[in-house]
């Protein structure tokens, strides 16, 4: 990398607002979507991957975390913690991607990734709660680590491998592998596992040479069936286009100044 990070941090933030992709479905546009975030972040692609298996039109807008008072503060106005993703629509801005995937689903119902019946939505939340909380959000503590190639604390990691361990326990309990997480057709859930669980295997396997998931049976054949659906190729293909720019960012954005 020939930029200072000062230079690269300056070149990202003013490239962003300019930067949108526009996905095209043959079916007619009702209302504007526009998706802001980054194709590398796992929240970012489960609520694209959404869109995306919906056969809805949305436009992508590159934005990178780190907004703060200084720091792209206009972002906070659309969300609030500066996270990613975000989508604005006709009517405003939402974040959080459970948020959003609830609003796409009730105001597109066409392609429905929720079953009909309460009780099966309920059991679909209940199981991607799980792979969100005890999951992701557990990996995810180690992300400092597998930037900076450190070792975490032994404490920080055995937190870490014991509310993986039972995240993965009850993933096993409460999900199906032999054809879609949930009934009998791709839901929220498949969005869910096909998104977060690489990730998570990706971030244990590289910080602690730890992967608990590998010994989930009937997980891999169910992954393989995932990878094999067009869409979740082209978020897999995006993800690795976008990877070394976001690492770019994350240098620039999140470098501790020389002591
Ligand atoms: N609960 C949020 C999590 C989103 C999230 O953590 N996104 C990451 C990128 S993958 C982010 O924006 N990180 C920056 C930050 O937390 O400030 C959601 O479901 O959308």
């Amino acid at each position: 990398m020939t930029l200072s990070p000062a230079a690269l941090a300056l070149a990202l933030a003013s490239k962003a607002p300019f930067f949108s992709r526009r996905h095209r479905p043959s079916r007619k546009d009702r209302s504007m979507l526009r998706l802001y975030g980054f194709s590398a972040s796992n929240y970012y692609n489960i609520v694209k991957l959404a869109l995306l298996e919906k056969g809805l039109a949305f436009d992508e807008v590159l934005t990178y975390t780190g907004a703060d008072e200084h720091h792209q503060p206009e972002y906070l106005e659309k969300s609030p913690l500066g996270k990613v993703p975000c989508l604005e629509t006709d009517e405003g801005f939402i974040s959080e991607s459970r948020c959003i995937i609830a609003y796409l689903e009730h105001a597109y119902p066409e392609r429905p990734l929720f079953p009909a019946s309460a009780f099966a939505r309920a059991k679909l939340l209940e199981l991607t709660q799980i792979i969100d909380l005890y999951l992701e959000l557990a990996a995810r503590r180690l992300l400092p680590n597998l930037f900076a190639r450190t070792e975490p604390p032994a404490s920080v990691a055995n937190d870490v491998r014991q509310t993986v361990a039972k995240g993965t326990r009850g993933l096993s309990r409460l999900a199906r592998f032999d054809g879609y997480l949930v009934g009998d057709r791709f839901t929220a859930a498949d969005i869910s596992a096909a998104v977060h669980l690489p990730a998570v295997r990706r971030i244990l396997r590289t910080v602690l040479n730890e992967d608990p998931l590998a010994e989930v049976p009937g997980l891999a054949e169910y992954m393989a069936r995932m990878e094999a659906r067009a869409m979740v190729q082209k978020i897999r293909a995006d993800r690795a286009a976008n990877y070394p720019e976001f690492i770019a960012h994350i240098q620039a954005r999140y470098a501790r100044p020389a002591p």
